[in-house]
């Protein structure tokens, strides 16, 4: 496929001020009446051509200026509609196509999801509706009629305010829609079906008065009143902390079960995938309350960055989704417990960047070329993304922050912007030059940075010598290393060092050396406080100094990260082939277990949602990204088994009072608060390692705590538990979990990952039966993603098999979906991404099976480029 490359980008030729839609919503023959303002950009190329991008759309009508064209005027195919000698002045277009949204199973452009018309036009899905200047750097004031009929789309919904609606005979109804802000067309959207809603108002610090609402599917209101609150306080939160106001009267939410993103940002219509929408205590886990609310929050706050202020082109997507992520994850953490919230993120970023930063599919946060944008909706563009801008407000401090941020939108309001323009908002507020931090958006890769510490107990000094490798030729990076000592009875705070301000160290060279004076003890240095950097850290410290930190440290990320490297360095060793023959825990894994007892006695009760991730180990493949090359998934979750299994029988009876104290009163009503969330977890996290040292224990207590659970969080934990242990009790709850969810599509999706996890070689044969389940369909990406995505992805054991069953499966999905949804086939694909660091056995098949699909004649350009990109 050809590649677009960043370099050669140039403004288009012309631009589009205004666009009217009229848009006849029919099941296979929707018509579409584009009538566009156009105009010679004066920083375009003049003279040239005007070539509109278009994709699938066949083309009904042409006229400009209220002219038919003659043919040799214009040349039009599905994929784009060139005017051979456009005007030199501004011009209307009156162009009108035909689609089939019945048909559309790419769930771009316009489509239906259970009989409702919706849109998804990010990346370039607005020309799958009508031919257009399909790029973000083409703004446009929208106003769109929208007609169908009333039986089949009784709410019609737009972007912009509502301006009008009305009958249309013959049993249709019409609405239309204005939008006054200009906007590239990837936010355009539009909505029509049988929906109820869930409804209020909210006033903006600027005493605009804001209709908001979550439209359903009838009957499912109950279940979107927690999405509602969630955008209210998304709303009160951008003016507080950022101020920003909403602008426009009303701000719709839409949920959809077919949706291959998250959600979509559309502006004042936002469309979402109804799993981050729909809760209810009976359905929905803490985990899809904090995911609700987060993502509402995202779509939210991108109307301002994203929206007011957009991309000049797909090189600069992080500009708008790193700065989202980073604007959702501070929102989470303030309505959330900040420190908790923090581990999260970082544990996100290890499963999902870390990787895709060392594997084959790695690219600079700032790309500098693709062949296919969608497969750029990257954990490097988004989460990578967040953490440059995480480490600029570090850098900047807060108030400089605060100003940068509102001088980026104050010059870029209405514009299209680049990662330029947004750090020169920075670089003015901080009177700091942050070339050499731009450096960040330009190298993939995940810096390592190395540290040694030396004590001098004669001169009470301390020194740490940093250095950072540099990457296939990078230049240093800009690291900010916010850091402490921490002493045998507590932080030594009397300690200084010139170089650290406000607790934070700036490396901007290769290596640089720090010396602490009056140190009066041996101190163990906290390093990268709250992750203060996305880098790999390498120090030498014994377990006796990490567990100084667990138990002295004043930041509770390191606190955490000190308790996560002990037991990672006991998973790393133990996982590899050559300790093939789990061991026996030893000195260490007891030391260990005795520390985690302690802490637990002095703070679980304290801080539950903090002890639970404490408790928690590494994961399977947070150990394989540890261990880095000639990986053995069979090694590593021997020696992770073997581990809960010495924790659980090490912290017996603790564990057991432990869940005693922290059982809810009988009656206690649900409240997926961050509080209550982190009881259910450590219970839960006890559950697990308790099941783990007494299989016979931990099937009585999750049978029994699934039959009484009053919430999803804990039946789902309970099932999850008895999902690793083989038996009639662990099939009998799975099938009448089954049952008793089963109109439950979303519930269904969690029923089909636990058993798409079930570490045994009969799993195959397990998905193969729930590929028939009628629940389970091949076009909704939801269910896609549960099933044979949670494989993948949360089974490294059976996906990785050395028989390559498990890649086979894989490649036999993408190859059928590529036919359907190409977008859904390639992400499926990413999975592969780290097949070369496996061992040889397990690499070769993979390789084999990549190249075989590779060869698979017809290939989406999705696909096409993973897997030549997997490949090379
Ligand atoms: N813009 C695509 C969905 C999201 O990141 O919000
Ligand atoms: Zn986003």
């Amino acid at each position: 496929p050809p590649t677009i490359r960043l370099e050669d980008y140039r403004p288009s030729s012309h631009l589009i001020d205004r666009v009217e839609l009229d848009v006849r919503l029919a099941p296979h023959e929707t018509r579409i009446t584009a009538t566009l303002a156009l105009r010679p950009n004066p920083a375009g190329e003049p003279g040239v051509p005007l070539v509109l991008d278009g994709d699938d759309v066949i083309l009904l009508a042409l006229d400009l200026d209220g002219q038919a064209l003659p043919p040799d005027a214009y040349a039009a195919t599905p994929s784009g509609l060139t005017l051979h000698r456009p005007p030199a002045r501004p011009f209307t277009l009156r162009i009108e196509t035909q689609v089939d949204p019945t048909a559309n199973t790419k769930l771009m452009g316009l489509y239906r999801s259970n009989g409702v018309y919706c849109t998804q036009c990010e990346a370039d899905g607005f020309r799958r509706i009508t031919y257009f200047l399909d790029r973000p750097d083409v703004l446009s004031v929208y106003t769109t009629r929208i007609e169908a009929e009333r039986d089949a789309a009784p709410v019609l919904l737009g972007n912009g305010n509502p301006v009008a609606a009305g009958e249309a005979g013959e049993g249709r109804h019409y609405a239309v829609w204005h939008d006054p802000h200009p906007k590239p067309a990837y936010l355009f959207a539009l909505v029509g079906g049988r929906l109820d809603k869930v409804a209020t108002r909210f006033t903006t610090m600027e005493g605009r008065d804001v209709a908001v609402a979550v439209y359903v599917e009838p009957g499912q209101e109950p279940r979107a009143d927690y999405a509602l609150g969630a955008v209210l306080r998304s709303m009160r939160w951008d003016e507080e902390a950022f101020g920003r106001a909403y602008d426009l009267d009303v701000f719709n939410v839409v949920a959809v079960s077919d949706f291959n993103m998250g959600a979509m940002e559309n502006k004042g219509l936002n469309i979402f995938n109804d799993k981050y929408v729909l809760a209810s205590p009976e359905t929905a886990t803490d985990q899809d309350y904090a995911n609700i609310e987060a993502i509402i929050a995202h779509e939210y706050f991108h109307n301002w960055s994203g929206n007011r202020v957009t991309c000049r082109d797909w090189f600069q997507l992080c500009l708008k989704e790193g700065l989202t992520v980073f604007r959702d994850q501070e929102f989470s953490s303030d309505m959330r417990s900040r420190a908790v919230h923090r581990i999260g993120e970082v544990r996100t970023l290890r499963a999902r960047q870390f990787p895709e930063d060392a594997g084959p599919l790695a690219h600079p946060v700032r790309p500098r070329a693709y062949a296919e944008i969608n497969n750029f909706y990257t954990a490097t563009v988004y989460e990578k993304g967040a953490e440059i801008v995480r480490m600029l407000s570090t850098l900047v401090g807060p108030a400089p922050f605060r100003a940068g941020m509102d001088r980026y939108y104050a010059q870029n309001d209405g514009r299209a912007a680049t990662v330029e323009d947004f750090l020169d908002a920075f670089a003015v507020e901080s009177g700091r030059d942050l070339a050499a931090f731009a450096q960040w958006y330009e190298w993939p890769g995940t810096p390592r940075v190395e540290v040694e510490g030396r004590y001098d107990a004669a001169e009470r000094r301390y020194t740490l010598r940093f250095s950072q490798d540099l990457r296939g030729g990078a230049p240093p990076l800009v690291i900010p290393v916010a850091l402490g000592l921490v002493g045998a009875s507590g932080p030594i705070s009397e300690a200084t060092c010139p170089e650290v301000r406000d607790g934070v160290f700036v490396l901007d060279r290769t290596s640089a050396g720090l010396t602490f004076t009056n140190v009066p003890e041996a101190p163990v240095p906290s390093l990268f406080r709250g992750f203060s950097a996305p880098v790999r850290v390498e120090i030498a410290l014994s377990d006796a100094e990490r567990l100084t930190l667990l138990r002295h440290d004043t930041d509770a990320f390191n606190r955490w990260q000190a308790a996560q490297s002990i037991a990672m360095r006991l998973l790393a060793d133990r996982g590899t082939a050559r300790a093939r023959e789990a061991e026996d825990a030893g000195p260490a894994a007891q030391a260990y277990a005795e520390a985690l007892a302690a802490f637990l006695d002095a703070e679980a009760l304290a801080d539950p949602a903090f002890a639970a991730l404490v408790l928690g180990l590494p994961g399977e493949g947070d150990v394989a990204n540890e261990i880095g090359s000639d990986i053995d998934p069979d090694a590593i979750h021997r020696a992770r088994q073997s581990l809960r299994r010495h924790l659980g029988r090490a912290l017996g009876e603790r564990l057991s009072r432990l869940r005693a104290d922290l059982t809810e009163a009988p009656g206690t009503p649900f409240s997926p608060d961050a509080a209550s969330a982190g009881r259910r977890a450590l219970r839960n996290a006890a559950l697990d390692l308790i099941a783990a040292a007494d299989p016979v224990r931990g099937t009585a207590l999750a049978r029994a705590q699934i039959d009484e659970a009053t919430n999803m969080t804990d039946r789902l934990a309970a099932l999850g538990i008895l999902s690793l242990i083989p038996g009639e009790p662990r099939e009998a709850a799975l099938a009448a979990f089954g049952e008793r969810y089963a109109d439950e599509p979303l519930v269904l999706d969690k029923w089909f990952a636990i058993q798409a996890a079930i570490p045994e070689d009969a799993t195959l044969a397990r998905i193969a039966r729930l590929r028939q389940h009628r629940a389970f369909s091949m076009t909704n990406p939801n269910r896609v993603r549960a099933l044979i995505g949670s494989f993948a992805l949360a089974n490294p054991t059976q996906f990785n098999r050395l028989d390559g069953a498990g890649f086979t499966l894989l490649a036999e999905t993408v190859e059928a979906l590529d036919r359907t949804n190409p977008q859904i086939a390639a992400k499926l694909l990413t999975n592969f991404g780290s097949w070369r660091r496996l061992e040889p056995a397990r690499s070769s098949k993979a390789g084999e099976i990549l190249a075989r699909i590779k060869a698979v004649p017809g290939l989406s350009r999705d696909v096409a480029d993973i897997v030549a990109r997997t490949l090379s």
